[in-house]
């Protein structure tokens, strides 16, 4: 049965104390849309529009059917992308990778596939995004920036649950619902 569509994805939250650190980081920069905490995540699968509600139920199946320990992540050095040779998201990083979070991953792209749902295939490359960049920001002002909290550590969080998440776009960012919430073993 078709329904109206739902932009979803699945993410890793940090702690709302972690958070509360990552949004003091915001620099006020022209051109730089920082996050608010409740948009911030890892995102682990992006799955976009799914309208069929059978693809749903199934995904909720086969996510709570992941099995990887719990562990521990940094948040740790901030860093950019580039889209179109223009910077376009600052982020900051989990350190070298833990290999239960590429298990994590891959279980989890394994699960929407099994779904018959398409997952976004381009490379895991774990971050949590801080902020989105806009045509108004001066490039040297980002790279100031971004030197000088090369080093910036917010600590240590585990990971114990992971969760599917909604997103509607609005003019003001993403709103983004926990539509549900899987605990690992
Ligand atoms: P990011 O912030 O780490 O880039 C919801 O849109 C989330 O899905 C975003 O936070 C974004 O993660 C992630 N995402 C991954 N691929 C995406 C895509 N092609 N389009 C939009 N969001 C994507």
């Amino acid at each position: 049965m078709n329904t109206p569509p739902q932009r979803l994805f699945v993410a890793i939250d940090m702690p709302w104390s972690s958070r509360s650190d990552l949004v003091k980081l915001d620099p006020g920069m022209r051109g730089l849309r920082w996050l608010r905490a409740e948009e911030m995540h890892l995102t682990l699968s992006f799955l976009g529009n799914v309208i069929s509600a059978e693809a749903r139920a199934l995904l909720h199946e086969r996510l709570a059917s992941v099995r990887v320990p719990a562990f521990c992540l940094p948040l740790a050095s901030l860093g950019s992308f580039a889209a179109r040779g223009r910077p376009s998201v600052v982020w900051i990083g989990v350190g070298r990778g833990h290999p239960h979070l590429f298990a994590l991953h891959k279980k989890i792209q394994d699960a929407v596939l099994s779904a018959g749902l398409q997952p976004d295939l381009r490379a895991f490359k774990p971050h949590v995004t801080l902020a989105r960049c806009g045509p108004a920001l001066a490039r040297g002002d980002l790279q100031r920036f971004l030197k000088m909290h090369a080093a910036f550590e917010a600590g240590m969080f585990a990971v114990s649950s992971y969760a599917l998440y909604s997103s509607e776009l609005t003019p003001d960012g993403a709103i983004h619902r926990r539509e549900a919430e899987f605990a690992l073993p």
